[in-house]
C-alpha cells in the first residue's frame, strides 16, 4: 500500500535517476540525517552517479551537503569517493568524507549542531538551493510524518528552493506522533522563550509542513537506517561510567542533586553504553533524558519503568533495538519525542532543565582544556557535535576518555591540548578508567595536581608532573603555569617518533 496519500505529490512519483537529474554543479544541498538514521538511502547515490559521469567528461561537479550530524555510507561515502562535496557542514563521522576533509578536498564547518539552523533561516551560509529529505509517509492534507530522526528537515523543508522527499516504508508508521516539531522559532530580536519546561512537554506538532509548490519529485524506498551493532562495554568503559555513577550518587547523598537525578545527556559509543546499562543496575528510578539520541540503554531504561521519559532528535539503535522500535513505536509515542535538532540542543532548555552531560574527548590537558575534534591539532576526527551545546548549558558538564590511545602511544591527558573544542571554564568533571577529577571552583593550578593524580595513565604521571613542575619554575606568572617551548613536545615526539614516550 502506497505511503502517499496526498494525490498532487503522488502525482510527483519518479525515480532517483531522474530526481537527480535536477541537481547541478555548486548547489547547495539541505539533507535529512541524523547519527545514522532519517537520512536519504537513495538519491545521494543517485547524484553520485551524475557527479562521476560529469567528471569523466571533464566537467566541474561538486555540491555544498548540510545535513543534521552525521549519516551513512549511502550519502557521505558515496558523494565524497566521486569528489562530489565542496562544502560539507555541520558534522560527520565517516572515514571516506574524513579523507577528504583532511587532504583539502572538502571544505568542512565544524558548527555546533544547534547553531546550524539559525544561521541557515539568516542566510549565513547562502542561498539553500534544494532540500533532500526522508519521511515516513505524505498524508492526505500534504503533511508529512518525520522518520527516525528530525534534525535539520523543518528549516531544509521550509527554506529550500525546492523539496525532494524520499518516502521510506521501512520506517514504522508507528511513529506518528512520536515527533514534536516547532514551528514557533524566530530571528532576533524577534525571538520568544521556548516553553519546555519538563522533558516531556510537547510545544509543536507531529508533521512537517510541506509545500507542495516546491516539491519536484517524490522517491520511494524500503531501505533501512545504518544501525550499527552494539558493542558491549569493555572493561575500561566499565570502570569509567562506575566512576560517573559514583560520583552522581554522591551529589545525591550532599543534597546537590535531586534523586531521580536531572535529565541526562548522553554521547554515543562505548562508555555511554556502559553508564547506561549502569543506571539500568543502579539505584536511580525516574530518570529522564533530554539528550541528541535515543541509544539502546536508554530504550531498556524505559522498558524497566527506570526512565520515564526521552527527548532526542534522532534513534541511534543497534538493528536488533531498531527492528523492537519498528515493531513498537507506537507504544512508546508517549515516552520518547523527537525534536528539531535547534530545540533538542537548545541552551535555553539544557540551562532549565539542568541537564547532566557526559560526552567522549580525544585529550584533555592538565587545566581541563578539552579537544574532541582534532587528532595531533590538525587532523579532523568527526566534529563538535552537540558537545559544546550540552557542555557549556549543562548543570554538571562531565568528560571521558580512556587515559591513553594507541596502545599507550598517546597520552589522552597531556600538558596543552593541541585544539581547543571545551575550555576550563566549561568543563567540570573529567573521567578516565584512572580515575575522576571532580574539577568544580578549583583553581588551575588545583586541577592540575587532580587531574594528573586521578586521571592520568601509570606510565605518563612522573612526566605530567615533571612539566607542571618544570612549568610552574618557569612559567612569566603563575595562574596557569606552562613552559610555552614545551607545551605542545609531547605532540611533536609522537608525529617524530610514534609515540609520546621519550625514547
Ligand atoms: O582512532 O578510529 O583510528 O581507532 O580516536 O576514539 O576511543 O574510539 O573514542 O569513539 O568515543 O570517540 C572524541 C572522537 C571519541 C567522539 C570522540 C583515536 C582513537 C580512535 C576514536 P581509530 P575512541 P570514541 C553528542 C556529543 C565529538 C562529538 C560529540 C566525538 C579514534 O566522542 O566525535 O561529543 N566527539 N558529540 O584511537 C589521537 C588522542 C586520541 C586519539 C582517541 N588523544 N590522540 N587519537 N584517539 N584519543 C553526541 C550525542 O549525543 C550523539
Amino acid at each position: 500500500m502506497t505511503r502517499i496519500a496526498n494525490a498532487a505529490l503522488r502525482a510527483k512519483l519518479t525515480t532517483a535517476e531522474e530526481a537527480a537529474k535536477f541537481v547541478k554543479h555548486d548547489m547547495n544541498v539541505g539533507m535529512s540525517g541524523f547519527t545514522g538514521s532519517g537520512y536519504p538511502k537513495l538519491l545521494p547515490g543517485a547524484i553520485a552517479a551524475r557527479i562521476a559521469e560529469a567528471h569523466d567528461r571533464g566537467e566541474e561537479f561538486k555540491i555544498g551537503v548540510w545535513t543534521g550530524a552525521s549519516t551513512a555510507p549511502e550519502l557521505d561515502t558515496a558523494l565524497a569517493e566521486v569528489d562530489g562535496i565542496k562544502f560539507r557542514t555541520p558534522y560527520q563521522s565517516d572515514p571516506m568524507m574524513r579523507r577528504k576533509i583532511n587532504d583539502g578536498t572538502s571544505d568542512y564547518a565544524d558548527i555546533h549542531l544547534s547553531h546550524l539552523a539559525p544561521m541557515v533561516w539568516a542566510g549565513a551560509l547562502g542561498k539553500l538551493d534544494l532540500a533532500i529529505i526522508e519521511v515516513t509517509s505524505i498524508k492526505e492534507d500534504g503533511t508529512a510524518v518525520p522518520s527516525s530522526s528530525v534534525g535539520n528537515n523543518k528549516s531544509f523543508l521550509d527554506l529550500a528552493d525546492k523539496v525532494i522527499l524520499e518516502v521510506n516504508s521501512w520506517q514504522s508508521e508507528g511513529l506518528e506522533g512520536m515527533h514534536d516539531v516547532y514551528y514557533g522559532t524566530r530571528l532576533p530580536p524577534d525571538r520568544k522563550p521556548v516553553m519546555i519546561t519538563s522533558v516531556g512537554d510537547r510545544i509543536g506538532q507531529p508533521v512537517f509542513n510541506i509545500n507542495p509548490e516546491k516539491v519536484i519529485a517524490v522517491v520511494e524506498t524500503d531501505h533501512e537506517d545504518r544501525n550499527t551493532p552494539f558493542k558491549a562495554a569493555d572493561a575500561d568503559s566499565e570502570k569509567i561510567a562506575g566512576y560517573l555513577l559514583d560520583f552522581l550518587q554522591n551529589e545525591v547523598k550532599q543534597g546537590r542533586l535531586p534523586k531521580n537525578l536531572l535529565p541526562l545527556q548522553s554521547g554515543v559509543g562505548n562508555v555511554a553504553n556502559a553508564v547506561l546499562v549502569g543506571l539500568m543496575e543502579g539505584p536511580f528510578e525516574q530518570l529522564t533524558s533530554y539528550t541528541e539520541v535515543i541509544q539502546d540503554g536508554m530504550v531498556d531504561l524505559l522498558d524497566a519503568g527506570k526512565m520515564t521519559v526521552a527527548s532526542a532528535t534522532a534513534f541511534s539503535l543497534s538493528p536488533e533495538y531498531a527492528a523492537k522500535m519498528n515493531r513498537e513505536a507506537q507504544d512508546y509515542a508517549h515516552k520518547i519525542i523527537l525534536r528539531p535538532q535547534e530545540i533538542s540542543n537548545h541552551p535555553e532548555m539544557i540551562r532549565r532543565l539542568g541537564v547532566i552531560a557526559c560526552n567522549g574527548m580525544i585529550e584533555a590537558d592538565i587545566y581541563g582544556n578539552v579537544n574532541s575534534t582534532h587528532v595531533m591539532g590538525s587532523r579532523m576526527q568527526n566534529g563538535i557535535g552537540g558537545s559544546a551545546d550540552f557542555t557549556r548549558n549543562a548543570y554538571i558538564s562531565a568528560f571521558v576518555t580512556p587515559s591513553v590511545a594507541k596502545g599507550g602511544a598517546i597520552s589522552c591527558i597531556v600538558p596543552m591540548v593541541s585544539h581547543h573544542d571545551h575550555t576550563e571554564h566549561d568543563v567540570q568533571v573529567l573521567i578516565t578508567e584512572q580515575g575522576l577529577a571532580d574539577l568544580r571552583g578549583l583553581a588551575p593550578r588545583r586541577r592540575a595536581k587532580k587531574i594528573i593524580e586521578n586521571c592520568a595513565h601509570p606510565a605518563y604521571k612522573d612526566m605530567l608532573q615533571e612539566y607542571f613542575d618544570h612549568a610552574t619554575k618557569t612559567a612569566n606568572g603563575q595562574q596557569t603555569p606552562h613552559d610555552l617551548r614545551q607545551a605542545l613536545s609531547w605532540h611533536v615526539r609522537f608525529l617524530e617518533t610514534g609515540t609520546m614516550l621519550p625514547a
